[in-house]
């Protein structure tokens, strides 16, 4: 059946072409590391949600060690300030109940790296999660009002996360 083996290539081709990544149109204001922008101009989740996917690309993921130590390389070449008041957006957002899941793809978190006693949803009211240094050169995560104003971090889009 000839139609059948044109029909798998047209499949193999689809989920082949789905995850290359798409390049950025016209960056966010803010400094490229790798596949990273990052931008210090402190706006809510959701403006940097918007913001990122303007420029073509996505409020970053995180999906593994390796990933959090890149955004943390490249937010090495700020001198970032230490606390929760000082942090990056990423594209982490409580869903339903307690779930927290990557608002880009809508899949749960597998890797986290959450500061301690993090998430704790302080007033039940934190529902964004913000990348931010508690110790000197050290990254965790926090969740944290969704309306704070925090600097943020893109990635070039990926439709695999
Ligand atoms: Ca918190």
């Amino acid at each position: 059946m000839p139609w059948i083996k044109a029909f798998s290539v047209l499949l193999l081709f689809i989920s082949t072409i789905k995850c290359i990544p798409s390049m950025a149109t016209s960056p966010v204001m803010g400094s490229s590391f790798s596949n990273y922008v990052v931008s210090t101009v402190r706006v809510t989740w959701t403006e940097a949600f918007v913001l990122c996917k303007q420029s073509g690309m996505e409020l970053v993921s995180i999906k593994t060690a390796e990933e959090h130590d890149a955004i943390a390389q490249a937010l090495s070449h700020y001198s970032t300030k230490k606390g929760v008041a000082n942090g990056y957006w990423i594209s982490a957002r409580r869903f339903t109940g307690n779930s927290i899941v990557w608002f880009n793809s809508g899949k749960p978190l597998i890797y986290t790296n959450f500061a301690d006693g993090q998430p704790d949803n302080a007033g039940n009211d934190e529902e964004c999660v913000e990348f931010f240094m508690p110790l000197e050169k050290s990254y965790k995560w926090n969740d944290i009002n969704c309306g704070h104003k925090a600097g943020y971090i893109c990635q070039v889009r990926n439709e695999c996360y």
